[in-house]
């Protein structure tokens, strides 16, 4: 991540593992019943996600690189999130909030000795300091899913936003292209060199493409409303035969969280109400809902590498990029990253966060659903261990890219892949959408 000189990249370290650390702790101040409480069936109680994060850490870093004696073997296995279903997981007896604030801490003060006695040097887990990235990244994935937890809690809030900075916020959306052009060509997909990069995201190849449009700006709620308005959700030739199997069993209307008032749509914002932003890019659709407003808007969802051909290319140089706006590691001006915001940005913001094309907010804000399924790369290996990526590859899961507002910059880059069911609302997902160029559309 951070230079060559092996001390700088502790340092970087150190503070990351503080950060995410922190954003943790920051996540599960509230009051027990809270932390105990089963918000959802589709979530973890937030204790399960503390204490599991403590456990990820012992059993890569303390255990793995560092070779100590095992902390609490006790716990593993109610800790392993593949032994219990997250909607079970109330019936554990779970370490109570201060055991698993405790056992953090104990863990960590061992990380941090294995970090300061291990060169980042000489095998691949801890080849410039990977194992330590995954766990960093792991921690601030988990952060993320309990910002979904309290978005589906009812109740007083208890998370409270900080405002993002004037001079990212652009109000002239209606200024940019609707859509940018992408030209015909091989690019460069994936990466061999990005010293965090999961296994899923190796190794880099070449993907050819034909030419295509892309979006300038993710699909906001005000065109989003337009699809409710015209019967999106009663018109059966916008939606995929299981797509629409999907609306008539659950009945769904328009994103989750919104809710009719009059004639206006009103939505929930970790306890507060407010109107639905027109301006803002939609959020809690399903894939499903993403590819029938993309059809009845006579488009399509990008391909994934559609998506990161936008977000990577750089037809000057020929070559792909960390990040849209290049190599350099996300600002608070390139992107809305982080979780602190609670919300995404008005779309067209971050200027400076735009792909060498002009294609704006590719990085934050949303995640965004693309077409295709959760498959590995040619030349994929399953690295640390299978159940991170490979169990999940095959067509039950559908591919998401770019980071949402509540992602961290550790956990997100431009070859960076989340995946989830196709059905899946609660996550802070939204899209842009495509088409192919027409022949004369072609330079
Ligand atoms: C990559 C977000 C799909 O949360 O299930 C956390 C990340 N893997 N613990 C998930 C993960 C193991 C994963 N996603
Ligand atoms: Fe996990």
């Amino acid at each position: 991540e951070s230079g060559a000189d092996p001390e700088n990249l502790k340092t970087f370290i150190a503070d990351a593992l503080e950060r995410s650390r922190n954003r943790t702790h920051a996540l599960t101040e509230c009051d027990e019943e809270d932390l105990l409480k089963q918000h959802s069936a589709l979530m973890s109680p937030l204790v399960w996600d503390l204490a599991h994060v403590g456990s990820q850490e012992e059993l890569w870093l303390v255990r793995d690189v560092g070779k100590m004696e095992p902390l609490r073997c006790d716990i593993d296995e109610m800790y392993d999130a593949f032994q219990h279903a997250r909607s079970a997981r109330t019936s554990l007896p779970l370490l109570s909030p201060e055991e698993s604030r405790k056992y953090l801490a104990q863990v960590r003060t061992k990380t941090l000795d294995v970090l300061d006695r291990t060169p980042l040097e000489g095998s691949p887990l801890v080849d410039r300091g990977f194992a330590f990235g995954m766990i960093i990244q792991h921690e601030q994935q988990h952060d993320e899913t309990m910002l979904a937890t309290h978005q589906l809690r009812v109740g007083t809030p208890v998370l409270h936003a900080r405002t993002l900075a004037a001079d990212v916020v652009s109000t002239d959306r209606h200024s940019l292209p609707k859509e940018v052009l992408v030209p015909a060509g091989t690019f460069m997909m994936g990466t061999s060199v990005e010293p965090w990069a999961l296994d899923n995201e190796r190794p880099a190849h070449p993907v050819d493409l034909p030419a295509y449009w892309i979006d300038t700006i993710p699909v906001t709620n005000g065109a989003y409303r337009s699809f409710i308005d015209d019967g999106g959700y009663r018109t059966p030739r916008w939606w995929t035969a299981q797509g629409w199997k999907h609306v008539r069993e659950t009945g769904i209307v328009a994103p989750k969280y919104w809710e009719r008032d009059g004639d206006r749509w009103v939505r929930t914002r970790f306890g507060v109400v407010e109107q639905v932003p027109e301006d803002e890019p939609v959020q809690h659709v399903c894939w499903f809902e993403a590819d029938a407003y993309a059809r009845w808007a006579g488009r399509r969802l990008p391909t994934e590498p559609e998506w990161e051909k936008a977000a990577r290319y750089d037809p000057r140089s020929d070559c792909s990029r960390r990040y849209p706006w290049g190599d350099e590691d996300p600002s608070p001006h390139h992107a809305n990253l982080g979780g602190s915001a609670l919300r995404p940005s008005p779309a067209g913001s971050y200027s400076r966060g735009a792909s060498p094309l002009g294609v704006r907010q590719l990085i934050g804000d949303v995640w965004e659903w693309v077409s295709s399924d959760f498959r590995p790369y040619p030349g994929f290996i399953a690295f640390p261990y299978q159940e991170y990526s490979e169990v999940f590859f095959g067509s039950d899961y559908k591919v998401l890219r770019g980071g949402s507002w509540a992602a961290d910059a550790a956990a997100c880059r431009g070859t960076f892949r989340n995946w989830d069911y196709p059905i899946r609302r609660q996550i802070f997902a939204g899209f842009r959408t495509a088409r192919d160029a027409a022949p004369d559309e072609v330079r």
